[in-house]
C-alpha cells in the first residue's frame, strides 16, 4: 500500500511547526448545555454520549444499530504450527446466512500458555498470508488493490505472496512473549474503494434500493471497525483466549478503525493506534500535514458524507480527535508516529493523548501531561496512556511491536 501525501490542488501541506495557526479546542468537560462535567457520572452519562454521537453523525457515520447473526466456521486448526511454538486456528466468520459474505481470522496462540493468552487483533492490508510465510495459513481469494504487484496477478493474491509483509507482524517475538495475534484482511470487511458499498458489508444494512450510505451512515473506516467488534465477538469465546486482555490495533487507516473500533466497543482491553493520522490521532484543527479535504478528496469513501462540509473548515467540526481518544477511557490508550510520517502529524497525535488527558483523571488515572512530545525513541508511558516517536516511515515494525508489548505488559500486570 502506497501512501501518498503532498501538493494536492496546488497547495503544499503545512510542514512548519511555526505556522501552525492558534486553535481552540472543543470542550472535552462541557455539555452542550453549558454545563462543566466534574466527575465518572457525569462524564458517561452525558458528556460521553454527546460526543460519541457528534462523532458518529459528522465524522464516521453511524454503525448500523441492527445486529447480524454472526456464525463461525473453523477452516483449519493447527496445534504444532511454527515448529511446535504456536496454535494456529483459521475461522471463517460469517455475516448473516448468505455464504458470500464473511471474514477469514488467523488466530496464532502461544502452545505453552497455562492460562488464556492475552491476544493483539488487527487488520491487514494484503491478506492473511501475507503476515508469515507459514505454508499452513490460507491464500485470501479476494480482489486486493495490489495490481500485479509482486505476489499478485490480477489484484488477485498468489503463492509468492506469502511472508509479503513479515515486516509488520513479528509473529514469533510476540507469541515468545506470552501474546496471542489475531488478523483479518481488511478488505474482507469492506473493500478500499468509492465503488464498493454494494459488495461488502455496508449493503447487509442497506434499505431495499439503496446502493450507498446516506449522508449520515457509516463510511469504510467505520465498517472495518464493525468488523474488528465482530472479530472480537468470535475471540471473546475462544477458550485460549483471554476474553478480558484483547488489545486493537492497526497501522495508518487500520489505525484510524482501531481507534473508532476502540471508542464504540468497550471489550476492547487496550487501544493502539499507529501512525494513524488524519481522521485517527491527530488534531485536525493543526491543519498540518495531511487535512480533511485531502483525506475526502482521495478517500471520499472512509468517512460519512457529512465529514465533507469541514473540508477547510475544521475549526466548524464539532469534536476534535483527543475527544476520540477521551471516549476510549479509562482503557489504556497507545498512539505512536514516525520521524518521517509528517504527513500523519506525529506532535498532533501525542497532543490529543495530552488534551484526552482530563477525562483519564476524572478516573483517578495518570495521562501524559507534558506539552511537548518526547524524543525519538524515547517512549514514554503511564498505566493508561503510552506513546512513541520510532526513527524511521510510515509502517509499521519491531520497534513499535516491542513498546507495545511493554505496554501491555504493564497494563496487565504480566
Ligand atoms: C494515506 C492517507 C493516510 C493514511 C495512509 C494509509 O494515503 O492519506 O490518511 O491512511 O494512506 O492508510 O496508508
Amino acid at each position: 500500500m502506497t501512501t501518498i501525501s503532498g501538493n494536492l490542488y496546488g497547495q503544499e501541506p503545512l510542514y512548519d511547526e511555526s505556522k501552525v495557526p492558534s486553535y481552540h479546542l472543543p470542550a472535552l468537560l462541557e455539555s452542550e448545555n453549558g454545563k462543566a462535567v466534574k466527575n465518572v457520572k457525569q462524564w458517561e452519562n452525558k458528556r460521553r454520549p454527546e460526543i460519541l454521537a457528534l462523532f458518529s453523525e459528522q465524522v464516521h457515520g453511524k454503525t448500523p444499530a441492527g445486529k447480524i447473526p454472526v456464525i463461525f466456521q473453523l477452516q483449519s486448526m493447527e496445534e504444532r504450527a511454527l515448529d511446535g511454538t504456536a496454535t494456529r486456528k483459521q475461522v471463517r466468520i460469517f455475516f448473516g446466512r448468505d455464504s458470500s459474505r464473511h471474514m477469514d481470522l488467523l488466530l496464532y496462540l502461544p502452545s505453552n500458555a497455562k492460562k488464556p493468552a492475552p491476544v493483539f487483533l488487527g487488520l491487514n492490508f494484503t491478506g492473511n498470508q501475507t503476515i508469515h510465510t507459514d505454508p499452513g495459513i490460507l491464500i485470501s481469494t479476494r480482489q486486493t488493490n495490489n495490481g500485479n504487484n509482486p505476489g499478485y496477478k490480477d489484484g488477485y493474491a498468489t503463492e509468492e505472496s506469502r511472508g509479503l509483509r513479515v515486516r509488520r507482524w513479528p509473529v514469533e517475538e510476540i507469541l515468545s512473549r506470552g501474546y496471542g495475534v489475531a488478523t483479518i484482511y481488511y478488505g474482507d470487511i469492506q473493500p478500499d474503494r468509492p465503488d464498493s458499498f454494494r459488495e461488502g458489508v455496508h449493503s447487509l444494512f442497506f434499505k431495499p434500493g439503496q446502493e450507498k450510505p446516506g449522508p449520515g451512515e457509516w463510511g469504510a473506516v467505520g465498517a472495518w471497525a464493525w468488523g474488528l467488534s465482530r472479530a472480537l465477538d468470535y475471540l471473546v469465546q475462544d477458550p485460549g483466549v483471554n476474553p478480558d486482555q484483547v488489545a486493537v490495533l492497526g497501522h495508518s487507516r487500520l489505525g484510524k478503525a482501531s481507534l473508532w473500533a476502540g471508542a464504540q466497543d468497550p471489550r476492547f482491553a487496550i487501544v493502539i493506534s499507529n501512525d494513524s493520522g488524519e481522521g485517527g490521532a491527530a488534531i485536525t484543527r493543526r491543519k498540518y500535514g495531511e487535512t480533511i479535504k485531502d483525506i475526502n478528496t482521495r478517500f471520499p469513501h472512509w468517512f460519512s458524507d457529512n465529514y465533507k462540509q469541514y473540508n477547510n473548515k475544521e475549526n466548524e467540526l464539532p469534536v476534535d480527535y483527543h475527544q476520540l481518544i477521551a471516549l476510549i477511557a479509562p482503557r489504556p490508550v497507545y498512539v505512536a508516529s514516525a520521524s518521517d510520517d509528517q504527513w500523519a502529524d506525529p506532535k498532533g497525535e501525542y497532543l490529543s493523548l495530552v488534551h484526552a488527558g482530563p477525562v483519564y483523571e476524572l478516573y483517578g488515572l495518570e495521562p501524559l501531561k507534558a506539552p511537548e512530545p518526547p524524543g525519538l525513541e524515547k517512549p514514554v508511558s503511564t498505566e493508561s496512556m503510552g506513546y512513541h516517536l520510532r526513527k524511521g516511515k510510515h509502517d509499521i515494525l519491531l520497534y513499535d511491536w516491542s513498546n507495545y508489548m511493554d505496554f501491555a505488559d504493564k497494563v496487565f500486570g504480566k
